[in-house]
């Protein structure tokens, strides 16, 4: 056949580029593309080199195993190549594998196959002598791997010595070191806190943590083995079955794969693939897809090898859950709490089983840490319910008119300031009650049970009112009548007027409750009555500065800079103002001079868990009433307050006749006293 000469300089291309990956990825441990990416360059090479067998070279990356090896670590030679598998991509590409195995074993009926999960890491051979662990090694290209020995050692899971009697003399076990999905996450937070480079998966975290050269560093990594395949010098000596093989392995101490299978041909396997595709997300290891192998040893070896991967074996994979796109745009969102989050708007790509558009970026210091700009190529990771993450940035294929991002400086909603606070990655839109993208969550927080108590108007009620432009602020919501609310689709007369009833009802709200409804970052239940008990009425809160506000129990310099700040913006003090002229009025406490203080002079202590806070808020209330927590019981303690499972403190309470409190009656005492 003709030569096209096209297609000559195509091969050339995909051989040079495969070759560029396969460098990046086992030489550097720095992927710059995704698996996906390489598997189609691999797979358009393969079927080109097929339909025109003159394009094949001995350097072809199609006819070598895996990469190269690093010339750092000692080199191993393989006794028996660590071969790789070939991949399917769909059912019938898994039921034509089937049907090639039948064919050439010449049987007419169902071939066993085992089914183990691919776990996403990094292939290792281990060598033991007399039960003992002596080498381990890279697979590197296939043929020659590294010798990482002391690395492996440092793996908890890797038995230095064999369990059990009757130990082969020489045995290889091989399997895949890998990071679980937790370690990985925590190991990316320490790194990222120590400035250094996070890595973009747990298999590139596994690969790099298995390269260093110190192994007091590869000791502090979670790595773990899990191992699927066991090779001895004299093969007579293993089991029949690779299910058995393994279940020997297992017997030596290794783990194996807990989610093994067998079951007879392609529709056995088609079924084991999509029960386990459905727990991918809730494994606590990454995994890529599920490998199959023809459980008779035999059969494996009648079937054997072609130039890189046994015949008996294959793996089926799943959706990608990394691709790469283009960054068309950053724009910023608003969030219900006010968070201006980066969203990068994507070139749209199929990753993870669903087509990504967006990405959030998170804030400004992530975009700073990826250098993200829009133009870029983006690595995108998309592992389970996770949202779509930008992992990392192919600055090699930035574009000239590549632009950086910048952050407005006002919201994009409602044109307020947007505020950073020194030492807080997230900016916030200072708009609060007044900004629209805020207003769902404001109406949503000012009604909840522990504000303003609306029975009624719950979520359902807010977004349809929102929505339909018929509250804008929360005081909206005393302007709606019966008549305008039974217009409502599904809201009927008697609905109406009870929701109109609850709304009044909430107009002679306790200060502390409407102080929490306001919304004021930072400021919870438990500041809430503190500010309420120790200032009395809202018009001194607004005036304070943040020294009179730190006064406060429960209140520091950061919750204080939020309070000064909400008050000082016009929008709130107007919204403040129309509650006011809409009837709201808030009860008024009694303060002595520096607050009030009822059980001032009284010493509690607090033990067991309370089911309605925690103990840092029961805490707060209490000092903000005047009274002292102390960790431990004495005749001088005023009363204990013994929630769930309180142990010792109780015991002691009660032998030295200190009155003790229980979350019900503690409830009560303090409504009494915040009331007081
Ligand atoms: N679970 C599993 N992963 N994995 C990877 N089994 C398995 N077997 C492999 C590889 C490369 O290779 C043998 C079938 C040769």
């Amino acid at each position: 056949m003709n030569l096209p000469p096209e297609i000559s300089r195509r091969a050339l291309a995909l051989r040079d580029q495969l070759n560029e990956h396969n460098y990046r990825y086992y030489v550097l441990d720095e992927p710059s593309i995704p698996d996906v990416e390489y598997d189609r360059l691999f797979r358009e090479l393969q079927a080109l080199e097929s339909e025109y067998p003159e394009l094949l070279t001995e350097d072809s990356p199609t006819r070598r195993v895996g990469g190269r090896a690093e010339n750092s670590f000692a080199e191993v030679q393989h006794r028996i190549p660590m071969l790789s598998l070939d991949n399917a991509f769909s059912a019938d590409e898994l039921r034509e594998f089937d049907r090639r195995v039948r064919e050439r074993l010449d049987i007419d009926g169902e071939v066993e196959y085992v089914s183990e999960p691919k776990l996403d890491g990094l292939a290792v051979s281990l060598h033991y002598e007399e039960g003992v662990l002596r080498l381990a090694a890279t697979r590197g290209d296939g043929f020659t791997g590294e010798d990482i020995t002391e690395n492996i050692r440092t793996i908890p899971s890797v038995p230095l010595r064999l369990r059990g009697d009757n130990l082969p003399a020489v045995v290889e076990v091989r399997g895949e070191v890998y990071m679980p999905k937790e370690g990985f996450a925590r190991l990316n937070r320490e790194l990222e806190a120590r400035g250094e480079k996070t890595f973009v998966n747990p298999r590139n975290a596994a690969a790099g943590s298995l390269r260093q050269k110190n192994p007091r560093v590869t000791a502090k990594r979670p790595l773990e083995l899990c191992a699927y395949s066991v090779a001895l010098e004299d093969e007579s000596l293993l089991p029949d079955t690779h299910w058995d093989c393994l279940q020997l392995v297992k017997a030596w101490g290794f783990r194996i794969n807990p989610q093994m299978g067998r079951g007879p041909g392609a529709e056995a396997c088609l079924a084991a693939y999509d029960a386990l595709l459905t727990q991918r997300d809730a494994l606590p290891y990454e995994i890529d897809g599920i490998v199959f192998k023809v459980n008779s040893l035999k059969l494996q070896r009648d079937l054997g090898f072609v130039s890189r991967a046994p015949r008996w074996a294959i793996a089926h994979k799943f959706p990608a859950q990394e691709e790469l796109t283009e960054v068309l745009d950053v724009e910023f969102q608003v969030g219900r709490t006010g968070a201006v989050t980066p969203v990068a708007r994507l070139k749209p790509v199929f990753v993870g089983g669903v087509t990504v558009s967006n990405a959030t970026l998170h804030n400004m210091d992530e975009i700073a840490r990826l250098d993200l700009h829009v133009g870029d190529t983006v690595f995108i990771r998309r592992a389970g319910d996770v949202i779509p993450q930008v992992v990392r940035v192919l600055a090699e294929r930035r574009p000239a008119d590549a632009r950086a991002v910048i952050r407005p400086e006002t919201c994009p909603v409602c044109d307020s300031e947007i505020v950073q606070v020194e030492g807080e990655a997230v900016a916030r839109c200072s708009g609060g009650l007044y900004c629209g993208a805020q207003r769902r969550e404001a109406i949503r927080h000012y009604a909840s049970r522990k504000a303003m108590d609306i029975e009624g108007l719950g979520e359902k009620w807010i977004d349809i009112l929102v929505d339909q432009d018929k509250v804008q602020t929360v005081a909206d919501l005393y302007r709606l009548t019966v008549d305008e609310l039974k217009t409502l689709d599904r809201m009927g007369e008697k609905s109406a007027s009870n929701l109109v009833n609850a709304i009044a009802a909430s107009r002679a709200p306790e200060l502390w409750r409407f102080i929490y409804a306001l919304g004021i970052r930072e400021v919870g239940e438990a500041t809430a009555k503190a500010l309420a008990n120790h200032f009395g009425d809202l018009g001194p809160i607004a005036e304070a500065d943040e020294d009179s506000l730190q006064a406060v129990p429960d209140v520091g310099p950061v919750v204080a800079d939020h309070i000064v700040r909400f008050f000082r913006q016009a929008h709130n003090q107007e919204t403040i103002a129309a509650l006011q002229a809409a009837g709201v009025r808030w009860k008024t406490l009694e303060v002595a001079a520096g607050g009030a203080q009822p059980l001032a002079g009284s010493t509690y202590v607090l033990t067991g868990t309370l089911s309605g806070m925690n103990r840092d808020e029961a805490k707060a209330q209490l000092e903000a009433l005047g009274a002292k927590v102390s960790g431990s019981v004495s005749k001088k303690t005023t009363a204990v307050v013994a929630g769930e499972a309180a142990g010792s403190k109780l015991s002691k309470a009660e032998s030295l006749g200190v009155p003790v409190m229980d979350e019900t009656a503690f409830m009560a005492f303090l409504a009494t006293h915040q009331q007081a």
